[in-house]
């Protein structure tokens, strides 16, 4: 697998329902330096959401960005995209390889240092630390927010990429790098903007200041 930069992933709204809206973002998100995009749909009928991922990954090939999806394994083997993300309870990571193949992309959400020393964590290309902060954009299934100190203690423990996700924006992006993150997934911060390109290049602005890049 070529090297991947988890610098900056912005991942899909789901409350956007307007396709020409969602992909205008996608692409405003793509032009400002996204350096990875997790399609992320929890709502939309199977043909929509084939669709939408097959235009989202035609766009990022443009931009030579990988595409990942977020927990449907179908539709990432139906599009080929380059990797998954899964989380605790979705299909178990082993499953997911063999399903994917070795070449591919597979992303586990941990909510605790515990989850981060398990096998599949270990396994995983790399972990999403779910959620750092607190956030209005995912409201079911959200454990407790690690925080700064979570993010510390696993980065301890932890060899692999770590990109965080919740409530991250310009404010808060700088110490979560600087505290051991390789990168940082956001939703609002790039399609809540109101200019989601300069959102996008801003982050992208402070991350690599930081100089992890
Ligand atoms: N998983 C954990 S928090 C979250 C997801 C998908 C939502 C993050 O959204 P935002 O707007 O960046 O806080
Ligand atoms: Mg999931």
């Amino acid at each position: 697998m070529p090297k991947v930069d988890y610098a900056l992933m912005f991942v899909t709204d789901d409350s956007i329902k307007d396709d020409n809206t969602f992909f205008a973002i996608l692409e405003a998100a793509l032009q400002g330096g996204a350096t990875i995009i997790q399609l992320r749909e929890k709502t939309l009928d199977t043909l929509s959401f084939y669709n939408r991922a097959l235009r989202g990954k035609e766009l990022c090939s443009n931009y030579g960005i990988p595409l990942i999806i977020n927990d449907s394994l179908d539709i990432a083997l139906a599009i080929d995209a380059d990797g998954v993300h899964i989380g605790q309870a979705d299909m178990p990571y082993d499953v997911a390889r063999r399903l994917m193949g070795n070449g591919k992309i597979i992303g586990l959400s941990v909510s605790s240092t515990e989850q981060a020393v398990q096998l599949n964590a270990q396994a995983a290309d790399y972990i999403g630390i779910s959620p750092i902060f607190s956030t209005n954009t995912k409201t079911t299934d959200l454990a407790q927010p690690l925080g700064i100190s979570g993010l510390k203690a696993i980065r301890e423990l932890y060899s692999k990429p770590i990109v965080c996700i919740g409530g991250i924006h310009k404010a808060n992006t700088k110490e979560i790098i600087e505290n051991g993150a390789d990168g940082i997934a956001v939703v609002s911060a790039i399609s809540k903007a109101a200019n989601p390109e300069a959102a996008t290049k801003e982050l992208k602005e402070i991350i690599c200041k930081t100089g992890i890049n």
